[in-house]
């Protein structure tokens, strides 16, 4: 039966093949052979992993297109006010298994494939990661994903499509080699192209006004945007929910035909490269300008279709008698940091421009649906555009945006006294070395004319002599360049959304008193905190589900998975022999797990009664991979001076595994990266040392492998140079799985200390209040390094960890000041505090009894941090949705 409409009440029915949401093996398994052999991708003639695996993703996503097709029916006949999430990065990582787990279909698929000869965990391993982002807040937007569909909120997220995501890393004797991840190239059985959805984006051009004064942006490049929906399935509820991602395509009709025929391939070519070309790569991220056009080409992308997508469907389920006051009551955005913040000026344009709203309308509208989250205090990181590029690329873009500046330059006037008025108006307003609009101008106090040039006449020479100096002064000094102008991107977020939150309790007082001290002051109510969480079920239930057993076993219930509240009733039994005994042994199954890994991905064999210390995150200075690697240098370096009986009796075996990618071309980045694989090399070969020290470098750390790490983690560092780090989700994923965090006082840290009680967070390092003054007193030559850190470094420079010369590495160590050297990090300072605190972790880790309780602790402590309660928080304090479920 064709659907003619979504009010269709007839039952739409999947073709032929039985309804695998049943939990019947024997349906499941023919569901999954229907697929093998009628949508195959592979030769209908093989069943082999690969097969297997596409098969059952196929086989799911029957299930998950016939919710998602009756949550949208359900929302649009609910018409509730939805949330809009758009972001520059998801990193989603594997589907299979969550799918599987969020449907509660495990047992059923798991025996389905065994009928088929293949076994569940195997046949996931075969999918590729979707890594459409470069760490913490792409993996943020993925865990929202999973709670809005949980928490039955009406949501879409909105995305790109690259073909190209985080690239493949792996560890060559030069450190860190990149490759393109190939994640679409065997094509993505989660996605469903939408040939229906597509929106036209333009480029360059010119803007004209025509007779009646309306605005038109006029000729350019244009591209068309395709929609593919990727179906985001609730847990415990029909509830399944679209990520969309935008894939950029020319139509027919630009193809240069008649170039091609005249032999010009290339030519002929052009337009499609050129847009095709826009969703290539993912932006490698983390606080670096690199092409720059294509990169704002990438964000204005996003909006302009999210947007276009957004009113089309507003209006659409709005009927024929809408009204654009109430866009706001069914329409809220957020702008995942300030990558989508070209959302502000694109709804202005189109309400504008194309709908023909005035100013005042378009603008309460579009800062009554908009809001704002900052991920991150790096002055680098907060974005900046050239004036002269975004003219060029987004010529009314700029209009619109000169107007929200001047407008806000208006009202900043008649908020700020006169004297105090030109500093806040640098600070302030959103366009930066450009001359202040006339009408401003004249507001301003009139700059007092030197006294004593009005005052008194050139005095005239006594004699005819000309001092030579003089005449040097009188020669005229060529003005220096003017500096060029920008858009701060930040500033134009701020000023056009209603909220603004930060991820985490210190890093939104750091946002509030630092970064926008004078926004905070023009309008506190706009400041908010919203301390980041992730989603309990990937990265509790999913992926240790031994431990997850241990827990629904003592609390009685598996409704902590959805109520994480309930976490916290495991404090009562954390002496508990029992207890202690079923935790040791889930714990030491996932440890047993990774040894296996690690042999399989590094070659080298580790022990599973050893300690298992893990720093997993992209490697940057502000994260102190160098901080960790040299205390375990120094550690091993005191190893070797002792005898084998006091090394024994000294430390406890330790395994010291890191992972994470560099920036391609972040140099310091990828030395760190070096010299901990150089240093592993070392140590693990030393035979003497043994199973006291491993140090183990995991290559292409991403979601999947996280998933195997943090389960079997016992401790795990966090130890950014405080106020550094905004929020960190990694230590909620650590602690949720029973791992003690050694950290700084920085981020969520903070927050997870207070949740899990001080004495189960070893904690270090200085405060972040006092950064700026140590930073200070080393300027003035006023620090002295700790003995312990300068042997280390002697040691580095020694060449014991092979000929590499690690000069510009340890050099940015040294010295007060200067870029790249005067120790900006910190490490130096904080390096005592560090190794001592290490040696505390050693001594609880000796006391396995009073360590199992710690671990205990941690996990009732954990509760706070799933992002079901800061979707919640988010839905209730700046979204104003309700959920909406599907009966
Ligand atoms: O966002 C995470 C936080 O938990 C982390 O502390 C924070 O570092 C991270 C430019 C970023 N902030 N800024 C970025 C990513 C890509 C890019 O192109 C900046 N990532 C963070 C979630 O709140």
């Amino acid at each position: 039966k064709v659907k003619t409409s979504v009010d269709d009440n007839e039952e739409s029915v999947i073709p032929s093949v039985a309804n695998p949401t049943s939990r019947d093996a024997t349906a499941i398994a023919s569901n999954i052979k229907y697929h093998a052999e009628y949508t195959p991708s592979y030769s209908p003639y093989k069943f082999e992993l690969e097969q297997a695996y596409v098969a059952t993703a196929e086989s799911l996503r029957d299930t998950l297109v016939q919710r998602w097709n009756e949550t949208y029916k359900h929302f649009q006949l609910d018409n509730a006010k939805a949330i809009h999430y758009l972001s520059m990065e998801f990193l989603q990582g594997r589907a299979l298994l969550n799918a599987i787990g969020n449907l509660e279909v495990k047992d059923a698929y798991s025996q389905a494939l065994q009928r088929l000869g293949h076994d569940l965990e195997a046949v996931a391993e075969k999918e590729p990661d979707a890594a459409l982002g470069n760490g913490g807040l792409g993996r943020l937007a993925s865990c929202f994903l999973d709670s809005l569909a949980t928490l039955n909120y009406p949501a879409w997220g909105y995305g790109l499509r690259y073909k190209y995501g985080l690239f493949h890393q792996s560890i060559t004797k030069d450190g860190q080699k990149e490759e393109a991840e190939k994640w679409l190239e065997m094509g993505y059985p989660w996605e469903i192209p939408r040939h229906d959805i597509a929106y036209p984006i333009k480029f360059f051009g010119k803007v004209v006004e025509n007779y009646n004064g309306k605005k038109e942006w006029l000729g350019g490049e244009n591209v068309k945007a395709f929609a593919y929906d990727v179906p985001i399935p609730g847990y415990q509820t029909k509830n399944t929910i679209s990520l969309r991602l935008w894939s950029t395509k020319v139509s027919a009709e630009d193809f240069d035909l008649d170039a091609f025929n005249a032999g010009d391939h290339e030519k002929a070519n052009l337009a499609h490269a050129n847009a095709e070309k826009i969703c290539y790569v993912l932006y490698p991220g983390d606080g670096t300008l690199e092409g720059k056009i294509l990169r704002l080409k990438q964000q204005y992308t996003l909006c302009s279709a999210s947007i276009q997508d957004i009113i089309a469907r507003f209006k659409e389920w709005s009927g024929a008698k809408f009204s654009w006051d109430t866009f706001p009551s069914k329409v809220a955005i957020q702008m995942n940091d300030t990558h989508p913040t070209l959302c502000v000026p694109e709804l202005i344009r189109l309400l504008i421009d194309e709908e023909g709203l005035s100013w005042d309308e378009a603008w309460k509208i579009t800062q009554a649906t908009v809001a704002y989250t900052n991920h991150t205090v790096l002055p680098e990181a907060l974005e900046k555009w050239p004036l002269e590029l975004f003219q060029k690329l987004l010529p009314r873009h700029i209009e619109i945006i000169e107007q929200i500046d001047e407008k806000f330059l208006t009202f900043l006037a008649s908020k700020i006294p006169k004297e105090e008025l030109e500093a806040k108006i640098k600070s302030m307003r959103i366009l930066e070395n450009v001359e202040v609009p006339a009408a401003i101008q004249s507001l301003l106090p009139v700059k007092p004319v030197k006294a004593d040039i009005i005052s008194k006449p050139d005095p005239q020479p006594k004699t005819d002599k000309v001092e030579t100096k003089k005449v040097e002064k009188v020669k005229e000094e060529p003005l220096p360049p003017k500096p060029a102008g920008a858009v701060r991107m930040a500033n134009l977020s701020v000023i056009g959304g209603h909220k603004v939150n930060g991820v985490a309790a210190i890093h939104t007082e750091i946002v509030k008193d630092e970064v926008f001290s004078d926004f905070y002051k023009l309008w506190p109510e706009k400041f908010q905190n919203k301390t980041n969480g992730v989603t309990p079920r990937r990265w509790l239930s999913f992926c240790n589900p031994e431990l997850s057993k241990v827990i629904t076993k003592w609390l009685g219930s598996e409704d902590w998975v959805l109520h994480t509240e309930q976490l916290a009733g495991l404090r009562k039994f954390a002496d508990n022999k029992e207890l202690h005994k079923e935790w040791i042994a889930a714990k030491t199954a996932r440890k047993e797990k990774l040894a296996v890994y690690i042999k399989d991905r590094t070659g080298y064999t580790v022990s599973p009664s050893s300690l298992f210390d893990i720093q997993v995150k992209r490697i940057h200075e502000y994260k102190r991979q160098l901080l960790n690697i040299m205390g375990v240098i120094y550690r091993y370096k005191k190893m070797k001076e002792m005898s084998a009986k006091d090394r024994k009796a000294k430390f406890v075996p330790r395994v010291c595994m890191f992972g994470g990618k560099a920036f391609a071309t972040y140099w310091q980045a990828k030395r760190i990266v070096k010299l901990i694989t150089d240093v592993s090399a070392t140590i693990n070969n030393d035979s003497e040392i043994g199973d006291l020290l491993k140090v183990i470098f995991i290559p292409d750390y991403n979601v999947s492998v996280a998933e195997v790490l943090i389960p079997a983690s016992e401790l795990s560092q966090h130890i950014s140079t405080a106020g550094m780090e905004a929020s960190g989700t990694s230590n909620m994923k650590f602690v949720m799985n029973g791992c003690i965090l050694i950290g700084t006082l920085d981020g969520a840290n903070v927050e997870i200390r207070e949740e899990v009680g001080e004495d189960n967070f070893f904690l270090f390092g200085a405060l972040a209040p006092e950064i700026a003054g140590l930073r200070a007193e080393r300027a003035a030559g006023k620090f002295i390094p700790d003995p312990r850190f300068e042997e280390v470094k002697k040691f580095i420079r020694s060449g014991v960890f092979g000929d590499y010369n690690y000069n510009e590495l340890l050099s940015s160590l040294e010295g007060n000041s200067g870029y790249g050297r005067g120790d900006y990090f910190l490490v130096g300072k904080d390096f005592p505090s560090y190794i001592e605190c290490q040696e505390e972790v050693d001594l609880a880790y000796k006391d396995q009894e009073k360590w199992t309780k710690m671990s205990i602790l941690n996990v009732a402590g954990s509760y706070k941090f799933s992002s079901d309660r800061t979707i919640h928080e988010y839905a209730n304090d700046i979204w104003d949705i309700t959920p909406s479920a599907v009966p």
